[in-house]
């Protein structure tokens, strides 16, 4: 690992796509050695020779966040990490509470909290001993507030805010700082998608007239924004979304 050469080292998790491998572009971009993590190795290895075409360093290993095990054996041999960027996430279904799937809510569950409060445990003994670590937690608009059919998913997300705000106070005599960023529409090529279970008419229907939602780097530059502020600059929770979506509901949309 080439980490003395660098800012320091960014862990991610869900950097095979979207936010997370725009977000490890970014952060490689900015001199950190990034560490790639997630399900599926190919697609990480991708987004590892982009940054490595762009000169940066990278590492790549295959991981599912829901799997505590398997994160220790990824942190036992790290000597060194200064941001945890926890990303992994998503939504699962659009269903009513009354007609939702208590297994999609599982899987919602598993992976915005329990995968959020994995990577956190494991990583914060090398992020307290960096002397200045910080943790991004990848939360949504729907952390803080609901809407129909979307139950699950703000369920969940409204999860990861909470571990977002319970980990600052907690860590409040601990030289690191807890950053959460909350994103609205972001258009990217499996959001949606994985919500509606690969339907991809309802998935081009959510940003259908909508002229620019937020792009993955758009997100990603939040990100690195944040992480590269000085130590004692903490963003606590920082909320973006496109210009055309004034609140949750209120979107504009020009159709021909
Ligand atoms: C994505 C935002 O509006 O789909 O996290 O809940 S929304």
């Amino acid at each position: 690992m080439s980490d003395e050469a660098t800012n320091g080292v960014a862990v991610i998790t869900g950097a095979s796509s979207g936010i997370g491998a725009a977000s490890a572009v970014g952060l490689a971009a900015a001199g950190y050695h990034v560490i790639l993590t997630a399900r599926r190795l190919d697609r990480l290895e991708r987004v590892a020779a982009r940054i490595a075409a762009d000169g940066g360093s990278a590492e790549v290993h295959a991981l599912d966040v829901t799997d505590r095990p398997a994160l220790d054996a990824l942190v036992a041999p790290l000597h060194r990490c200064d941001v945890l960027l926890a990303n992994a996430g998503g939504a699962i279904g659009a269903d009513t509470v009354a007609g939702s799937s208590a297994a999609d809510w599982q899987t919602m569950y598993d992976v915005n909290v329990l995968g959020t409060l994995y990577a956190t445990q494991a990583l914060l003994p090398l992020l307290i001993a960096s002397g200045a670590g910080t943790i991004v937690l990848m939360s949504s608009t729907a952390a803080l507030i609901s809407y129909e059919g979307g139950g699950g998913y703000a369920v969940a997300k409204h999860g990861t805010h909470a571990i977002a705000e319970t980990l600052r106070l907690e860590l409040y005599d601990q030289p690191i700082r807890v950053v959460e960023i909350a994103p609205g529409m972001v258009r990217t090529d499996e959001f949606a998608l994985n919500r509606y279970r690969g339907d991809t008419a309802k998935a081009a229907a959510v940003y259908a007239g909508v002229a620019e939602p937020l792009t993955a780097g758009d997100v990603a530059d939040a990100v690195v924004w944040s992480v590269t502020r000085p130590a004692h600059f903490n963003v606590d929770l920082m909320v973006i979304r496109p210009r055309a979506q004034a609140a949750q509901y209120k979107v504009h949309r020009v159709f021909d």
